[in-house]
C-alpha cells in the first residue's frame, strides 16, 4: 500500500485532521535570519549547502548577489525554528547591498579559510562592518560565531591568536569546520540558534513591557475622554 491508507472512516479523517491542526497550533514557529559572511571562496555556500541539504559539491558555484536556504529544526515540544541562512557573494563586500543584506538578521557566522591566512585577517573587517550596520533593539549586538573552514585539509594551521581574538571581540564561539567532511557545522548553527532564541525571549519580555506601558497610557487617555 506504500504507506497510503485508503478508505478512512469519517471519524478517522476528523481525528487525523484535528491532530495535525492541533500540532501546528501548539507549535511555536520561529524564523531566524542568520547571515553567513566572509571572503570569497572560504566556503560560505558549501557550509549552507551542507547544513540545509546535507550535501557537498566540489563544483565551484559562484554566488551572485544574495540568496538564502532554509533548515527547520524541531527544537523542543513547543518550538519549531526555521533558520534562514543568508549567503552573499564575496565580491559584494562593503557595498551598499550589505546593509540590506544584514536587515533583521538575528545571528551571524563569519567564515575564513584555513588554507589562506589572509582570509582570517579579513574577519575583523567583516566584524566591524557587521557591528556598525546591525544591532538588536536596545543596542544589544547579535550573537556571532567564527568558522575556521576547510579543517579537513591536513596541512592547515589555526591562527594562534584566534582564542584571544574571540575573547576580546565578544565572539560567542569559534569552530574548526569542514563543509566537505561535515565537521562542526550543525554544532555551530545550533549554538547560534540557541543564542538567538534566548535573545528572542528576552526581547519579547521587554517588548511586552513596552506594550503594557503603551496600553496603560492609552487606557488612561480613554478614561480621561470618557470622564470629560
Ligand atoms: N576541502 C574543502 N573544500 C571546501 C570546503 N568548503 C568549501 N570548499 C571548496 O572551496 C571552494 C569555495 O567554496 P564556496 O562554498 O563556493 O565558497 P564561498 O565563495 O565562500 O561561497 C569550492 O571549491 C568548495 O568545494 C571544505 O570544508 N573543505
Ligand atoms: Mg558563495
Amino acid at each position: 500500500m506504500n504507506g497510503t491508507r485508503l478508505g478512512l472512516t469519517r471519524e478517522e479523517i476528523i481525528k487525523i485532521s484535528e491532530t495535525i491542526r492541533e500540532n501546528n497550533l501548539n507549535k511555536q514557529e520561529l524564523i531566524f535570519k542568520i547571515v553567513i559572511i566572509g571572503d570569497y571562496g572560504v566556503g560560505k555556500t558549501s557550509i549552507i549547502g551542507r547544513f540545509t541539504e546535507g550535501q557537498f559539491s566540489t563544483q565551484y558555484k559562484i554566488t551572485i548577489g544574495a540568496d538564502f536556504a532554509v533548515k527547520t529544526l524541531e527544537w523542543d515540544e513547543d518550538t519549531r525554528i526555521s533558520l534562514h541562512l543568508w549567503d552573499i557573494a564575496g565580491n559584494e563586500r562593503f557595498g551598499s547591498l550589505l546593509s540590506v543584506f544584514y536587515r533583521h538578521a538575528v545571528a551571524a557566522a563569519i567564515v575564513f579559510d584555513l588554507t589562506r591566512p589572509e582570509t582570517f585577517n579579513s574577519v575583523s573587517k567583516w566584524l566591524t562592518n557587521l557591528r556598525k550596520k546591525l544591532y538588536l533593539p536596545g543596542g544589544r549586538t547579535i550573537p556571532i560565531v567564527i568558522l575556521a573552514n576547510k579543517g579537513d585539509i591536513v596541512t592547515t594551521t589555526l591562527p594562534p591568536q584566534i582564542d584571544e581574538y574571540c575573547r576580546n571581540n565578544d565572539i560567542l564561539a569559534w569552530y574548526v569546520t569542514s563543509a566537505k567532511k561535515n565537521i562542526n557545522i550543525d554544532e555551530a548553527m545550533v549554538k547560534l540558534a540557541n543564542a538567538a532564541l534566548n535573545n528572542h525571549f528576552d526581547l519579547k519580555l521587554s517588548l511586552a513591557t513596552d506594550e503594557d506601558i503603551i496600553n496603560l497610557t492609552q487606557n488612561n487617555q480613554q478614561d480621561q475622554k470618557r470622564c470629560c
